[in-house]
């Protein structure tokens, strides 16, 4: 299978994370992508290119202007204002209910405010999306890995990877949040539809839900949105990702939800993943985007689920099972040491290859990784 990466990532070099109002290492860190690429070449199945440039119409076909603007000049504005920090990390957000009672016209014609905070906040979902100098570059090369792949499949290729670092699918159409800047899976699967003029089919099994990804396509009939994902009573975006959030209008019904538990096991999550394949089974199309992440595993540091390498084997088996061409993009997953040997064992099912782990990740193996 051919895989799409670029070394832009490595700018995007985030260290500390704000969760809670506590500072912490970061989780979303260049190691991850460099695990993945580093196992899925001692595979030796998996050839890697470098992307194409695609530029920013694909990214406006999806995102607001103001925030392409803010990603690309956020880093150099805040420095401009002498903010002497390693990175930008907002703490103060336009709450909904700030505007409670005013009247949507009256919101709307709010002005963005000036300041390098107040714009992190207007642009941003949470204080765990640290932005760097690297940043913009990074979130471009992402969206470009992703369109890259879309165009493998376009061109004939069964199935490819893509290498997405920032991940994207809690980036909506106004708003960067959850480690994601740009929607790569949403930009890929816009691309698609407009290409093709079919519909197109999003399966989102990262750990959280993709709350991004579900907004951008809310009203949409021709893109069917599905993910799997931790119940977001407990677990972050906390306010989307409900079973009851189905879509309206012309997306009426093309939004699927399946919130899961804590601690949540292999056969469990084979369930589930059997229901959202069935729903996409049940809608035309040709191809289907996979956003995946491996924050399912059970030692993922911010996950709660139980998920093992072996069974990462069989979801891309019988993901491919659907016989639908595969536009493959990388979300979350961090923990770090098995995420190349996790990567490897789905891509690898996906193919019809034999899991046949790889004896020095110390990771994976038999009950070892629970
Ligand atoms: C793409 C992706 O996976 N984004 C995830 C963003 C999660 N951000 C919130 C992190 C909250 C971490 N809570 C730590 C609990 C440790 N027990
Ligand atoms: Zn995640």
């Amino acid at each position: 299978m051919r895989v799409v990466y670029s070394p832009a990532h490595l700018a995007h070099d985030v260290v500390t994370e704000t969760v809670m109002g506590a500072v912490i290492p970061a989780n979303e860190v260049p190691e991850r992508a460099e695990r993945i690429r580093t196992a899925l070449e001692a595979d030796g199945g998996f050839p890697i290119e470098a992307p194409t440039e695609h530029g920013t119409d694909p990214i406006l076909a999806v995102h607001d202007p103001g925030l392409v603007r803010f990603i690309d000049e956020a880093w150099q504005a805040a420095r401009a204002q002498s903010l002497d920090r390693p990175n930008l990390i907002a703490d103060t957000f336009p709450n909904v209910r700030m505007f409670e009672g005013m009247s949507p016209e009256f919101q709307a014609g709010r002005p963005e405010t000036h300041g390098a905070a107040g714009r992190a906040g207007w642009w941003g979902l949470d204080t765990a999306n640290p932005l760097v100098a690297g940043t913009a570059g990074a979130a471009r090369a992402a969206v470009d890995v992703a369109l890259t792949v879309a165009d493998l499949v376009l061109g004939g290729e069964h199935a490819a990877y893509g290498l997405c670092r920032p991940p994207g699918h809690h980036a909506a159409r106004s708003m960067a949040g959850g480690y994601c800047f740009f929607n790569n899976a949403a930009i890929a699967a816009h691309a698609l539809t407009r290409a093709s003029a079919e519909r197109v089919a999003i399966l989102d099994v990262d750990y959280h839900h993709g709350n991004g990804t579900q907004q951008i396509f809310w009203r949409r009939g021709d893109v069917l949105y599905v993910s799997l994902h931790a119940d977001p009573d407990r677990q972050y975006p906390y306010f989307l990702g409900r079973a009851d959030e189905t879509g309206e209008g012309e997306g009426s019904g093309a939004n699927l939800n399946i919130p899961l538990p804590a601690g949540t096991t292999d056969d469990p999550y084979l369930a589930a993943l059997d229901r959202g394949l069935a729903a996409i089974a049940d809608t035309p199309g040709e191809v289907l985007v996979v956003s995946l992440g491996f924050d399912t595993y059970g030692h993922d540091p911010i996950g709660d689920f139980a998920l093992t390498t072996a069974v990462y084997h069989e979801c891309g088996r019988r993901t491919a099972a659907l016989g639908r061409r595969l536009v493959i993009l990388q979300e979350g997953g961090y923990h770090r040491p098995s995420l190349g040997a996790n990567a490897r064992a789905w891509l690898r099912g996906a193919e019809g290859r034999p899991y046949e782990p790889l004896p020095a990740t110390g990771f994976g193996e038999r009950g070892s990784d629970r």
